[in-house]
């Protein structure tokens, strides 16, 4: 069919603004694409809570250590590019209620992929009777989301406070059930302040020499093999000649740390630092070009429809 006079230029129009658009949603799709690559992958990311009582008014004898293996832990997790605001402190009176709402931080912090920390250091009685803790942490425990699970417990008889569970995870006890951990206090003069075997654990996970596989980092499995035995040797050595009446209740054998591996390979404690800035908004100079292609196409082509149209009407 042949067009005449200002129904041809306004086809012709409209076919030029059709084809500019179209050139022009091109080039926003390639650039929203460009976009989207840009966009970090879900990280590895790392979520602690640490829960310390030294101070008990109501049962058993204070343990005054100014909350050292909270503060050793967080030296250790900074060393591995964990971030300050990942991290809470729980000091001070700790209840069922303290501990379901150091969970409730995980919990609504920490995805399938993202490393999650839960320390906890009290007397061993305390955290099984007052808290109530067989009662409630290991079914909340069991159901968080991620994968990357590690529960550290500092306690007499921490054993006990380990969940069974069949998924993944590490847990850590300081001592098997019925025997008797050591945490040193200032008043004392020994080496160290706090949970003995969290004192060369934490430390082991920053220490190359105990890197066993020699990949270049220290996963828990190779901590804890490395700060054993450090641990039993300083109480056999250091604690027990200091402290007779603690070697006849342990029978002068020093408490066992306990390992409950449930994780396939190594676990490493390396996270990544965090959501990396978005890059800003800045055009490539291809882009630049096709852009301004764009717009002097659409401009030509509009001017040239409007040009016919003005024809074609002063021919009539
Ligand atoms: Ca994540
Ligand atoms: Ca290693
Ligand atoms: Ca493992």
């Amino acid at each position: 069919m042949k067009l005449t006079g200002p129904i041809r230029g306004k086809r012709l129009f409209l076919s030029c603004m059709f084809i500019g658009l179209l050139l022009l949603t091109t080039s926003l799709i390639f650039q929203s694409e460009i976009l989207s690559a840009q966009l970090p992958p879900n990280p590895r990311e790392g979520w602690a809570v640490f829960l310390e009582m030294n101070d008990y008014p109501n049962s058993g004898s204070d343990l005054p250590t100014g909350f050292s293996d909270s503060h050793k832990w967080n030296n250790t997790l900074q060393m591995l590019d964990w971030q300050s605001d990942h991290i809470r402190f729980y000091h001070g009176e700790l209840t069922q209620l303290v501990g379901e709402t150091a969970l409730t931080f995980l919990r609504q912090n920490a995805d399938a992929n993202d490393v999650i920390l839960f320390y906890i250091f009290a007397h061993g009685n305390y955290i099984l009777n007052t808290m109530n803790w067989l009662h409630w942490f290991p079914s909340q425990w069991g159901i968080l989301p991620s994968q990357e699970k590690v529960l550290v417990v500092s306690d007499c008889g921490s054993e006990e406070m380990l969940p069974q569970l069949s998924d993944s995870h590490i847990h850590i006890a300081s001592s098997q059930m019925g025997e008797y951990s050591w945490a040193g206090l200032p008043e004392e003069s020994l080496p160290i302040i706090g949970d003995v075997f969290n004192h060369f654990f934490t430390n082991a996970l920053l220490n190359s020499s105990a890197d066993e596989n020699a990949d270049g980092e220290v996963s828990l499995e190779e901590a804890f093999e490395y700060a054993s035995p450090l641990s039993r040797e300083y109480i056999t050595t250091i604690v027990f000649p200091a402290f007779p009446s603690y070697s006849d209740l342990c029978n002068n054998v020093a408490p066992h740390p306990v390992l409950d591996d449930n994780y396939p390979g190594d676990f490493s404690l390396h996270v990544d630092p965090g959501d990396p800035p978005i890059a800003p908004f800045v055009l490539s100079p291809l882009e630049v070009a096709l852009i301004v292609f764009t717009a002097i196409l659409l401009t030509v082509f509009a001017v040239m429809g409007l040009f016919i149209i003005r024809k074609r009407q002063s021919l009539h």
